[in-house]
């Protein structure tokens, strides 16, 4: 059990914002903060809780030493409130206020817009790690184990960060919203997460690797617009929090590579020349490349809805008013106004995908998504090169942005990976080629054996090629209890 009532919050919470001398904050979160921990308990099983985790630890926002790295209980993991430092005399960078210094406090009349924009974000962090509660059950190895809590922990921290804004900037309602980000879990009937893709399930380490592939980076484009708003303490936060994401993604690429990398040296150790010999693939207990094609299918396209629609006025309004930014906003050569400028979206005539314009305040989310489309092409490349040096013939690929989407133009159309407008039937006959189904995801499933011996993987993922913290190979990542 954590001691709950001596913590010295202004020690036990590591930040950059004074929090000791923030009476009110501090009290606040002195409240919030054991129906946190009560929260993290439930989720992550006992045994992990007591066992000895290699983590590290944000302590400060200094790019050369920012983090600290050590065996830690995670019920006792520091959970710090850390904004990026306060750069003098910032402007904010876009929109009709563009130019004014930026905000300190939240600019009253868009107080709704930016507290909405707050929860949402706040409302990911703990939808995934409620997504991804038994994984660490079926680990491959412990520095697999290590990773995910690392992940896990980290999410927690931008909960909090979330939380912080809401408790020192929207008083009661503030608090009010920070409770409800307890109150709300993923995949609930009462009361789900606000977005489609933290109600879905993570049901393996496959399916884990492509989430904090594809969806944590949706995290990123987010955060790097967020980190453009004129309101300064959102956009500090934001960019902190931007530090920690790149690990979340590493995570994701490389489980991913090691994954393709595994299932082509088995292939390549047994003769197996056609990556579509399914069943041979399997029984060496090896994932075969198509069905990894399918679990990509199946992430990327969750993660595109995370999008919203690409024509919509709340992201136009957030724009204007300064809130929300776009990706790399002061690299972009044009007025940061969009008076007169137009952006290409996707159009359906007579059932053929066209391009149409539209005025580009209106497109920003299509903007970000074609940015997000870009980025997440770059790890596709990285495993194709896998593939082909294991001389085998087969190619990853995004699948075209219109296949299976809830959100936007596309929604509920039956479009196939290339971007065909197809029949119910033919549509229905396809989906078991195109994305996971039920023979897939128990397969996956029958693979998922925890593995806790230092330095030893699962048969069905290749070792990392270099450890975390420059650790070696047989290096104890987790300590596990033993009951
Ligand atoms: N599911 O005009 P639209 C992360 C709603 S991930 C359900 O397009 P907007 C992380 C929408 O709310 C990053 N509902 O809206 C990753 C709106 O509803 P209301 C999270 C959806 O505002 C991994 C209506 O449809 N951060 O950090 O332009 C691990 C009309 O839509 C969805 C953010 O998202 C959906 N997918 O765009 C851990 C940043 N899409 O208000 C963490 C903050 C749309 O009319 N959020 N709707 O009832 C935003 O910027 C925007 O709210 C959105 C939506 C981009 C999400
Ligand atoms: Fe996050
Ligand atoms: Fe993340």
């Amino acid at each position: 059990m954590v001691d709950l009532i001596n913590v010295s919050y202004d020690t036990q919470i590591p930040n950059n914002v004074g929090l000791s001398e923030d009476r009110k904050v501090l009290k606040a979160l002195e409240k919030w903060h054991p129906g946190y921990i009560n929260w993290w308990n439930g989720l992550i099983p006992e045994q992990f809780q007591k066992s000895q985790v290699y983590l590290r630890t944000a302590v400060s926002v200094d790019p050369k030493g920012w983090a600290s790295f050590g065996y830690v209980n995670m019920p006792e993991y520091r959970w710090g409130v850390l904004l990026a430092p306060q750069v003098e005399d910032r402007k904010i960078p876009f929109g009709e206020h563009k130019g004014e210094p930026a905000w300190q406090e939240v600019p009253g009349e868009y107080r709704n817009m930016l507290k909405r924009l707050i929860v949402i974000q706040g409302d990911t962090e703990p939808g995934s790690v409620e997504q991804q509660r038994f994984l660490g059950l079926t680990a491959p190895s412990l520095y697999d184990l290590r990773n995910l809590f690392q992940v896990n922990v980290e999410e927690g921290r931008h909960l909090w960060a979330m939380v912080y804004l809401l408790h020192k900037y929207f008083g009661k309602d503030g608090r009010e919203e920070a409770d409800d980000l307890l109150r709300r879990s993923s995949g609930s009937d009462e009361a789900p997460r606000m977005l489609g893709a933290f109600n879905e399930e993570t049901p393996d380490w496959l399916s884990f690797f492509m989430f904090t592939y594809f969806t944590d980076r949706d995290g990123k484009m987010q955060l790097e617009s967020l980190a453009q708003s004129g309101f300064d303490p959102l956009s500090r936060t934001c960019r902190f929090m931007l530090t920690e994401e790149a690990h979340h993604m590493f995570v994701g690429e490389t489980g991913i590579g090691r994954t393709i990398d595994r299932t082509c040296q088995v292939m390549n150790e047994n003769g197996i020349t056609d990556p579509y010999d399914i069943n041979r693939i399997r029984e060496l207990g090896v994932i075969d490349l198509p069905t990894m094609q399918k679990k990509l299918n199946l992430h990327y396209t969750l993660s595109l809805d995370l999008f919203g629609q690409e024509v919509s006025t709340n992201a136009a309004n957030a724009f204007n008013a300064g809130i929300k930014g776009r990706y790399m906003e002061p690299r972009i050569d044009d007025d940061h106004q969009l008076t007169n400028d137009t952006y290409k979206v996707w159009d359906l005539v007579d059932g053929k995908l066209t391009h149409h314009e539209v005025p580009a305040l209106t497109a920003i989310n299509m903007r970000l998504r074609d940015d997000y489309v870009r980025d997440a092409a770059g790890g596709i490349g990285r495993w194709n090169k896998i593939i082909e040096k294991a001389g085998i013939e087969f190619e990853m690929k995004l699948p075209h942005e219109a296949f299976n989407r809830k959100i936007g133009v596309f929604a509920n159309l039956n479009f196939d990976p290339e971007g065909n407008l197809l029949s119910d039937e033919e549509y229905k006959a396809g989906v078991p080629q195109w994305l996971p189904n039920k023979s897939d995801g128990d397969f996956i499933q029958s693979l998922m054996v925890p593995v806790s011996e230092p330095g030893k993987y699962a048969g069905w993922i290749s070792p990392p090629k270099v450890g975390i913290d420059s650790k070696p190979g047989d290096f104890e990542y987790v300590k596990l209890h033993m009951a």
